[in-house]
């Protein structure tokens, strides 16, 4: 019986992609902009792909490797012949209803997952950027490596440690029902005395408007890191599990502004960005340099806001050796469409650092070059700063060296080990110190994280000043941030997580605001709040490992991506 209704599945060739469910109704929507069929052909496909109770999941071939694809080999009993072979591209070209372009390395995933071996991540290669000098092209990047014994993650949570080779005990298939990660709305107008905002009439105008920070983890990247989502069952891993899901949230959430970070360019261009502006957004995008196809949006209503002028940054510089990685950001500034036109612009500043633990000093300087590019777009005529988020990924944790320069403006780093910056490992290898200054001067950026005047008299002048500024092991700026996270539950003050997988469950994705006089947060936090900038008046709260846990960590069915989504509501003062 079990073998007859394996046969049969696969007697019909036009398998519909896995996991894909028919039940968002985002579903024919948003698939019909990318060249879908309707949805009722692919729904009838989901259906015979995806019967919960299903053997398919359990039986043993599916460990093999999809490259072994379809043959005439006849297996025993026991290995009921292959079908072509569902997650190779060609396979599902023939079937009419993938988009018409291919999926870089798409459909390899399961290829990663359906090994099951305990054997580490395969070496991986690095992928030059265009233009790199030659040595380079045989180094390996530390942040593609795999990860090795003696690496401490923090907070890499037992119940996700020991996964390898048991994604699914045998007999359980994972049912659509698959229970729903509950985070609440956490209001906090009570506590900064925020009174209702007038939409005109004699009390002060007001304008209030919500911000979401997201990784939505790249396929390129979850394909590059499968080792990291063995604890998943692989059809939710796929693209097409996945875009609906996200793009379901995002629709659902409805944010005025969306930082969005690992948008995959392909992604962004056929779904992503159609999908965002047939519902009223505005996008700006800025990919990776390098290889790598991923990158980070800033997308805003247009309702809401107007574009000022938008900047990309890379932090890419060639020459200056700490500089030679591909991460981005992207800085807009927005003007709220206010009919009082009595507000201030608002600088949004989006970016996802480096992962790699050990080199908290390429975070810095990376942090660098952003802070100083958000002080030139947010200056105003009187030399002030117009209020500032700043949003992203940034690969460090709370209370961390590079956590506290941000929040306190000011970072004293004597004698710092590189891999303590960003506290992403409790116990980093390598005892290398962040050297002083820890970027040169050559960068044109001072240690308070602005640009350089570049004449030779401004040099001149200030060369006294800026040398001993370049001696000293501390480094500043001049934004006044505040973090709208906590980064503790507020009743089992148990720390919140933002991004988890196999080897992590940890906070890494911040929204950072200019807080405004009266801010609750500010006054707690911060000594001299600034008059100008944001009051927090809510945030979707996030949720700690055991909430996790009880849906099996992320990516799971509903939540698709490795990070959770930050979500806030502020207040702009004239
Ligand atoms: O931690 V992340 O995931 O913010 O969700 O940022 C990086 C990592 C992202 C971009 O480089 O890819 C993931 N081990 C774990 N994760 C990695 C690794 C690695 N060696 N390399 C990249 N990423």
């Amino acid at each position: 019986m079990i073998r007859r209704r394996y046969m049969s599945r696969h007697s019909n060739v036009n398998y519909v992609r896995p996991g894909v469910s028919p039940n968002h109704h985002m579903f024919g929507r948003y698939l019909s902009t990318v060249g879908f069929p309707p949805a009722q052909t692919v729904y009838h496909h989901w259906r015979h792909w995806y019967q919960p109770g299903h053997l398919w999941w359990t039986h043993p071939s599916h460990l093999q490797h999809p490259s072994s694809s379809f043959s005439t080999v006849r297996h025993p009993f026991n290995r009921p012949p292959r079908p072509p072979d569902p997650y190779r591209w060609s396979s599902w070209r023939q079937t009419g209803i993938l988009p018409h372009t291919q999926p870089r390395r798409g459909f390899q995933i399961s290829a990663g997952l359906m090994d099951h071996s305990n054997s580490e991540p395969p070496q991986k290669r690095r992928k030059n950027a265009d233009g790199r000098p030659a040595g380079e092209k045989s180094k390996r990047s530390p942040e593609r490596s795999p990860p090795k014994g003696s690496r401490s993650p923090k907070g890499s949570p037992e119940w996700l440690r020991n996964v390898t080779g048991t994604p699914v005990p045998p007999g359980k298939p994972p049912s659509p029902a698959t229970p729903e990660l509950k985070r609440r709305w956490e209001d906090l107008t009570h506590l900064c005395n925020a009174a209702p905002s007038v939409k005109g009439g004699k009390q002060k105008w007001t304008f209030d408007f919500s911000v979401m920070s997201y990784n939505i983890l790249s396929q390129d990247l979850l394909c590059d890191n499968t080792y990291l989502y063995r604890h998943c069952h692989p059809p939710v891993l796929d693209w097409c599990h996945r875009y609906p899901n996200i793009i379901k949230e995002l629709e659902q959430h409805s944010a005025d502004i969306m930082c969005l970070q690992e948008v995959q360019e392909d992604h962004y261009k056929q779904q992503i960005k159609p999908s965002l502006e047939s519902i009223g957004y505005h996008c700006e995008y800025k990919r990776r340099t390098g290889l790598k196809p991923d990158g980070c949006a800033v997308v805003f209503k247009h309702e809401r806001f107007s574009l000022v002028s938008c900047h990309p940054v890379e932090y890419f510089r060639r020459g200056v050796p700490l500089l030679d990685r591909d991460n981005v950001g992207l800085i807009v500034l927005l003007r709220p469409n206010d009919p009082h036109s009595s507000l201030t612009n608002i600088c949004v500043a989006n970016t996802h650092l480096l992962y790699n633990p050990r080199r908290g000093d390429i975070k810095l300087a990376q942090l660098a070059v952003l802070l100083a590019e958000i002080s030139r777009v947010a200056q105003l005529p009187d030399s002030s700063v117009c209020p500032v988020l700043l949003c992203g990924d940034f690969n460090s944790v709370p209370w961390s060296p590079l956590y506290r320069f941000i929040r306190d403006s000011r970072l004293e780093y004597d004698g710092l080990p590189i891999g303590k910056v960003s506290g992403q490992e409790e116990i980093p290898r390598g005892q290398r110190i962040l050297n002083v200054p820890i970027w040169p001067r050559s960068l044109g950026i001072s240690q308070q994280c602005q640009y350089e005047s570049q004449t030779d008299s401004d040099l001149k002048d200030l060369e006294q000043a800026e040398m001993d500024g370049f001696t000293k092991p501390s480094i500043e700026h001049c934004l006044k941030l505040t973090s709208a996270y906590s980064h503790h539950l507020k009743e089992s003050g148990q720390p919140e997580i933002t991004t988890c997988h196999s080897r992590t469950a940890i906070t890494v994705d911040y929204i950072f605001y200019s807080a405004a006089l009266g801010d609750v947060t500010a006054q707690a936090e911060c000594s001299v709040p600034p008059e100008k900038g944001l009051q927090l008046l809510g945030r979707l709260a996030l949720v700690g490992e055991d909430e996790l846990q009880k849906v099996n960590g992320l990516p799971n069915q509903h939540n698709s991506s490795d990070h959770l989504p930050l979500l806030t509501r502020f207040r702009l003062h004239p």
